[in-house]
């Protein structure tokens, strides 16, 4: 075997190493500004977040119970017809899959008939909230730091809000670490010869 050829072997090995590597060391950015609420902004304004006009003194950030770093985000309520929390307008790529997660916390949580809960939700937006494309399933209870997570296809959206809020329900939740990630492709290494 002459030393060209023992070159080409060796450029092809490490060509086919970069290739089965890539999706084991490619990684997505958290799309979420603020995520673990440890920017805490101006009185009733969390940075990189808009808190939902609703109840006085129901919303803060709270540095009791966290999750990781210094605060989290919380709301309490003592009525159950309140509905607050807070969200933030992201921009994301069409036709592509993402997964949405927050670590939550619950205490004495008590939901109404209709009440949607305690959710992570994601929502179209083309100008207004359109519709759902994604949310958490609901908490209730008492419970201890949990990560919930859904995922959706952005599909012609560019734009969503993504809203973290407790709707009809009296008790109080915390959350923190909220991410929002594109999917990485895990199906590359099939196409390794
Ligand atoms: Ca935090």
């Amino acid at each position: 075997m002459n030393n060209f050829f023992i070159l080409k072997i060796k450029n092809a090995s490490v060509i086919c190493c970069l290739l089965i590597l890539s999706p084991i060391i490619s990684f997505s950015e958290n799309l979420v500004r603020n995520a673990g609420f440890e920017e805490k902004g101006t009185t009733n304004l969390i940075t990189g977040w808009v808190v939902m006009p609703g109840q006085a003194n129901t919303v803060k950030i709270d540095d009791k119970q966290l999750h990781s770093g210094k605060f989290s985000f919380s709301i309490s309520h003592t009525n159950s017809t309140n509905y607050n929390g807070v969200y933030q307008r992201i921009a994301i790529k069409t036709n592509t899959m993402y997964t949405v997660s927050v670590w939550v916390k619950g205490k004495d949580i008590v939901l109404s008939e209709k009440a949607n809960g305690v959710k992570l939700y994601i929502g179209k937006l083309t100008g207004k909230i359109t519709g759902q494309m994604a949310a958490t399933d609901t908490q209730k209870g008492t419970f201890d730091w949990k990560r919930v997570k859904a995922s959706f296809p952005s599909g012609d959206q560019s734009l969503i809000i993504l809203r973290l809020y407790l709707h009809k329900g009296v008790g109080s939740v915390w959350f923190d670490d909220v991410e929002l990630t594109e999917d990485t492709p895990q199906s590359n290494t099939a196409d390794v010869k």
